[in-house]
């Protein structure tokens, strides 16, 4: 069993709370709830085993600087936008770039996800766009409507196999220094 700790990241109003809300306390956000930072935990399961998944959901006005405090302890990221606005869409790869910065690495395990996809109607962005934007991403591309648990659970476990596969690839420098120290 693992603790994924993991970063909503994307503009303001794009679903970041909606799918936290949804993942750890499988409800719909209310018009009118105050949504400041928060932390969010569930448990899922990934393949045959279980394994906590911790969300990290910034507040709505944090800036670059606060971001990057909160991106760097997280082992993935969740880069969300709504296909109701080309503006949340066109600032992702900005986003992306603020964690690996964050990170200080050039490659981190991401998944990119558009919600609203039950509003069919005004869209801004298209799935072919979404997919484009994920293969330059090199990570999976995932359609979700906030309200629905199983879509929204499906995102996160998405991440967490992103993370396990990444993570095995190429160990983060902590786990590589345990594994390769040794008592002389
Ligand atoms: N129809 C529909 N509405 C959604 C969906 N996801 C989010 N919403 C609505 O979009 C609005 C904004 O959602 P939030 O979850 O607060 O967005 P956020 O990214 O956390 O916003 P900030 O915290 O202000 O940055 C809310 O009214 C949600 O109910 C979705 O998939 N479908
Ligand atoms: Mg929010």
């Amino acid at each position: 069993m693992g603790d994924y700790t993991v970063f909503m990241a994307g503009m303001k109003g794009v679903g970041k709370t909606s799918l936290s809300v949804q993942l750890a306390q499988n409800r719909v956000v209310s018009d009118g709830e105050v949504h400041e930072a928060n932390t969010f935990t569930r448990r899922v399961i990934v393949g045959s085993e279980e394994h906590t998944v911790s969300v990290t959901d910034p507040g709505p006005e944090e800036d670059a600087k606060k971001l990057s405090t909160s991106m760097r302890f997280c082992r993935g990221f969740m880069l969300v936008f709504s296909y109701k606005s080309r503006a949340s869409f066109d600032c992702l790869t900005q986003f992306r770039s603020i964690a690996l910065d964050a990170k200080g690495v050039s490659s981190a395990p991401f998944v990119l996800v558009a919600t609203h996809s039950d509003v069919k109607s005004g869209r801004q962005v298209t799935p072919e766009d979404g997919r484009a934007l994920a293969s330059s991403f090199g990570c999976p591309f995932l359609e979700v409507c906030s309200m629905n648990y199983d879509d929204v659970e499906n995102c996160f476990v998405e991440l967490v196999k992103e993370i396990m596969a990444k993570e095995a690839a190429s160990p983060p420098l902590s786990m590589k220094k345990k594994k390769d120290c040794c008592v002389q």
